[in-house]
């Protein structure tokens, strides 16, 4: 406790999230991920589920632009995920991408919970902005180009908008940023406890997504993203 509240934000997410950033990295799905073995059909729904999880973070994040405790990260033309994921599911599902998809249990679980931050508890608002958008610019990139050559993508980048930051030039450089602005937000030792627990809360509703992910496509085994059988 005493350590911590010397410590910068910043410093304090990512030593309190590491385990929980293990637990995430070797869910099935982000193993089998990793391996390239991922199907065009788990991807999909992938995405999907990302859609439904940045559009309700994204519009919390507007709502707290101007809300001290949000607003020092609010960086919506370099972070900002939701259009990209709209490009990525037309170019999958196509034209009708809207009417195919579906916002399943655990997504749905984040989604409220991402709500519920952002109305009632907007202090709290920044582990999540943090899990998903540094977790992006990091890990993500690897996975991108795991995707890219896994699911046989095109190299002009269609079907991977959501990957990409052409608002970054140095996605380095970009992340100190991030967390310089994380750790000039002013808060008390108890709100800083508070988000080092939400961070770890946003980990473990990704993970569920993960393993929900895995369990809607067990059985269904495909390269082609057509059910088989
Ligand atoms: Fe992670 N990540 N990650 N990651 N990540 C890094 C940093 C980082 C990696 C690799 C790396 C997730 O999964 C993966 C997150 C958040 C998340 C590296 C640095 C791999 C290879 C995987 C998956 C296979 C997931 C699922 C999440 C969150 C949902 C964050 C927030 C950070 C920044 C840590 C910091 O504070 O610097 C190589």
């Amino acid at each position: 406790m005493a350590e911590r509240m010397s410590q910068d934000l910043s410093e304090a997410l990512k030593e309190t999230t590491k385990e929980v950033h293990e637990q995430a990295e070797n869910t099935q799905f982000m193993k089998s991920f990793q391996k390239g073995k991922v199907s065009l059909r788990e991807f999909k729904l992938y995405l999907a589920s990302l859609y439904y999880v940045y559009s309700a973070l994204e519009e919390e994040c507007e709502r707290n632009k101007d809300n001290p405790v949000y607003a020092p990260v609010y960086f919506p033309t370099e972070l900002n995920r939701s259009a990209s994921l709209e490009k990525d599911l037309e170019y999958f599902y196509g034209p009708t991408w809207r009417r195919e998809i579906q916002c399943h249990k655990a997504t749905q679980k984040y989604v409220d919970r991402l709500h519920h931050v952002g109305q009632d508890e907007p202090e709290l608002l920044v582990a999540h902005a943090y899990t998903r958008y540094l977790g992006d610019l990091s890990g993500g990139q690897i996975l991108k180009a795991i995707a890219q050559k896994s699911l046989h993508l095109p190299t002009t980048g269609e079907g991977l908008a959501f990957f990409n930051f052409p608002e970054i030039t140095n996605i380095h450089k970009f992340k100190q940023l991030y967390r310089a602005r994380m750790n000039a937000i002013p808060m008390d030792a108890v709100t800083e406890k508070r988000i080092l627990e939400e961070a770890k809360r946003s980990f473990l509703l990704n993970i569920e997504v993960f393993e929900e992910l895995q369990r809607l496509t067990q059985g269904q085994p495909s390269a082609n993203g057509n059910a088989v059988q």
